[in-house]
């Protein structure tokens, strides 16, 4: 198995694990990339999920370029589909997703940290997204996700030249969220996971839904959902729970 996954105290980790490829996506490691999601999908004491690449590094190198080299046209569209099904799926989770970078997150290994929710780099993390150099492009929803975070302009910087960036510069056009020392690397992912693993469940998921929808419309169209989900909120116990447990001066538990 390369792609190893565990849940322990609702926190789910998700770890990539092929280090002679520097963990490169082949469609052996996407399959188990998908098993892994599905597992966890519906498991109700997952609340978030750490998906990281082992070894120290490298996260992901992208997708396997020597399994690509030869692929016919209809292999290659069989092997795209099968990575945008798995990177959807890794995207739709109903809990919030955090990719750890430690190293390489280069070409599907940047798409990959894109699907999740958030990211967190090490100080040594170098991201980019070399396949102009290869005669593609991002094809795992690179292009897409990529120009909704940094916007068109960086994305189509990245893209056009190929070019890697530190995790610095990376920080700086908000491609990560937050970038740390690498022997704090593990520490701080498993301080937000723990941080969200605490909170209301169902206002956590609530609150990805209104985000990643209200992004896809006009602000008044991402107003009134959020308005629905807001009062979607009261029929939930966690609403009651936590707002009792304010007034009562109480720690609360979900
Ligand atoms: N695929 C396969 N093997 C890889 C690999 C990759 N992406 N990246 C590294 N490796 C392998 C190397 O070949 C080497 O293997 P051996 O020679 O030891 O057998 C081993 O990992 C160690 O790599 P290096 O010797 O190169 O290590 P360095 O420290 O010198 O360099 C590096 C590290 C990360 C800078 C370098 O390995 C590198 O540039 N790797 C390639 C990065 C890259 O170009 N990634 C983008 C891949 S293209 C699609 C959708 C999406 C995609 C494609 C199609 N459809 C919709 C159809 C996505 C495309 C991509 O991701």
């Amino acid at each position: 198995m390369t792609v190893e996954c565990v849940v322990e105290r609702g926190i789910a980790k998700i770890v990539i694990d092929r280090p002679k490829a520097l963990n490169a996506l082949n469609a052996e490691v996407l399959q188990e990339l998908q098993n892994a999601v599905t597992e966890i999908q519906n498991r109700k004491d997952v609340r978030v999920a750490i998906i990281q690449g082992g070894g120290e590094k490298c996260f992901v190198a992208g997708a396997d370029i020597a399994e690509m080299a030869n692929l016919d046209p209809l292999e290659g569209s069989e092997f795209g589909r099968l990575g945008q099904k798995v990177f959807s799926a890794v995207s739709e989770l109903p809990f919030p997703t955090i990719a750890v970078i430690q190293g390489f997150a280069l070409g599907g290994g940047c798409e990959l940290a894109l699907a999740c929710d958030i990211r967190i780099a090490s100080g040594k993390a170098r991201f980019g997204q070399p396949e102009v150099g290869l005669g593609i492009i991002p094809g795992f929803g690179g292009t897409p996700r990529l120009a909704r975070l940094i916007g068109p302009g960086q994305a189509k910087k990245l893209i056009f030249s190929a070019e890697m960036i530190s995790a610095a510069q990376a920080l700086g056009i908000g491609l990560v969220e937050q970038v740390v020392a690498p022997e704090q690397l593990n520490e701080a992912a498993m301080k937000l996971a723990q941080a969200i693993a605490t909170k209301s469940p169902n206002a956590v998921h609530f609150a990805k839904i209104a985000i990643n929808q209200g992004l896809e419309g006009s602000l008044e169209e991402g107003m009134r959902l959020e308005a629905g989900i807001f009062g979607l909120c009261f029929a939930s116990p966690e609403q009651k729970v936590g707002m009792t447990a304010f007034l009562e001066k109480r720690t609360v538990e979900f």
